[in-house]
């Protein structure tokens, strides 16, 4: 079976981030791997994915990191992919250098970037699925159902106002 989407990260420290993109996935019942790639320590490894990930079967991929973030944009110039950026909070910026370095790519290699920290992992998750859903009627009524639960798990009044 081939997996549709890769989730690679810069470091380990990302995965408490982009776990959450993990289990999004999982709960949609989509099917991934979680690498550690980073643009600056593993290049050769980098390179490899990148230019291996189409031809491994992967449709999507997820790619978070942090401070000087070039992980998305360097895996965006070698691959056709879709690339979804996730800005990793960073201890000393608050993640705006994540964003930033994610965010402002040249016109002609596109990273779709997400918010900073968990929200972008989860939403990356989303947006990877409503893309395979695009292909994947199955997928697609799990995705409805996904946002659904979500829908009406919204209460109407907060807990604890008096009226
Ligand atoms: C980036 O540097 C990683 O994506 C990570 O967010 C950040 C810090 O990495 P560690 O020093 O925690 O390995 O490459």
């Amino acid at each position: 079976m081939t997996v549709p989407v890769a989730i690679i990260m810069g470091s380990q420290s990302d995965w408490d981030t982009m776990r959450h993109a993990a289990d999004t996935l999982t709960a949609l019942g989509v099917a991934h791997h979680a690498k550690i790639v980073s643009a600056h320590r593993t290049p050769e490894r980098l390179y490899q994915f990148a230019k291996g990930a189409k031809a491994a079967g992967y449709q999507v991929v997820i790619a978070g990191a942090g401070g000087a973030a070039h992980l998305p944009g360097m895996t965006a110039s070698l691959t056709e992919l879709p690339v979804f950026g996730v800005p990793v909070e960073s201890k000393t910026m608050s993640g705006l250098d994540s964003l930033y370095s994610i965010v402002q790519m040249p016109a002609g290699i596109p990273v779709g970037t997400l918010a900073i920290g968990r929200a972008g992992a989860v939403n990356a998750a989303l947006l990877a699925a409503s893309v395979l859903a695009l292909q994947d009627e199955a997928l697609a009524t799990r995705l409805a159902a996904w946002r659904k639960r979500q829908t009406d798990a919204v209460a109407e009044r907060p807990e604890g106002a008096a009226s």
